[in-house]
C-alpha cells in the first residue's frame, strides 16, 4: 500500500481521457488499494486513477468516512447508464483542485454499470452525496473536471489561484515525467 502524488489542476493530464481496463488483475487491485490510501490521506470521499497520473478506468469512494466509518467502494470501466432528469446541486471540491469549491448542478440520481475488483460485472443506482460523487469521479475517467460545469469566470478565478499557488510552491504535485499515459 502507498500514498501516491496527485495531479494537481491546472495540468494537460486531468484532460485526457483515460482507457478502459482489459483484464482486472492483480496489478488493478493494487491500484485500487493505493488510491483509497491515497483519498484517506488527502481527506477525500472519491478519487480517479487519472489524479495519480494513471489514465486506466478506475475509481474509488467512500462517502460514509464522515460519520467515522470505513466504506471503501472500487469501480473499474463505471459507466453511467441511466440518470434521473431531476437536477441536485451540490457544493464540491476535488483533491486536483485544493481549497477551491463551487456549487454544481447535475442529475439527481444515476444508475452505474461496472466492474468489481474481481472483474464481476455490477450495477448500483444512487442518489444523493454518492450519486454526486460517482458523477465527479466518471467525469473524471472522461477528462472533465468539475469546474468544466461552471461559468467561465468563476473557473478562471480558480485556475488563476492555483496557478499562483504553483508559483508560490505551496502545492506538491505528481512531476510530469512520473505520469504514466
Ligand atoms: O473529496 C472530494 N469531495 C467532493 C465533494 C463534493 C463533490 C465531489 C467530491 S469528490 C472529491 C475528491 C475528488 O477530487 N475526487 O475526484
Ligand atoms: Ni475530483
Amino acid at each position: 500500500m502507498a500514498v501516491l502524488p496527485l495531479v494537481i489542476a491546472p495540468d494537460k493530464r486531468l484532460n485526457i481521457a483515460s482507457k478502459d481496463v482489459e483484464v482486472v488483475d492483480d496489478a488493478i487491485r493494487q491500484l485500487l488499494d493505493d488510491m483509497l490510501e491515497t483519498m484517506y490521506a488527502n481527506d477525500g470521499i472519491g478519487l480517479a486513477a487519472v489524479q495519480v497520473g494513471v489514465h486506466k478506468r478506475c475509481i474509488v469512494v467512500d462517502i460514509a468516512r464522515r460519520d467515522g466509518s470505513y466504506h471503501p467502494m472500487k469501480f473499474v470501466n463505471a459507466k453511467i447508464v441511466k440518470k434521473d432528469p431531476e437536477p441536485s446541486v451540490y457544493t464540491e471540491g476535488c483533491l486536483s483542485f485544493p481549497d477551491q469549491f463551487s456549487e454544481v448542478t447535475r442529475p439527481k440520481g444515476v444508475t452505474v454499470r461496472y466492474l468489481d475488483e474481481h472483474g464481476a460485472p455490477q450495477e448500483i443506482t444512487a442518489d444523493g452525496l454518492l450519486a454526486t460523487c460517482l458523477q465527479h469521479e466518471i467525469d473524471h475517467t472522461d477528462g472533465i473536471v468539475f469546474v468544466d460545469h461552471i461559468s467561465l469566470l468563476k473557473r478562471d478565478m480558480i485556475i488563476r489561484k492555483l496557478k499562483k499557488a504553483k508559483k508560490m510552491g505551496l502545492l506538491h504535485e505528481l512531476p510530469e515525467a512520473k505520469a504514466v499515459l
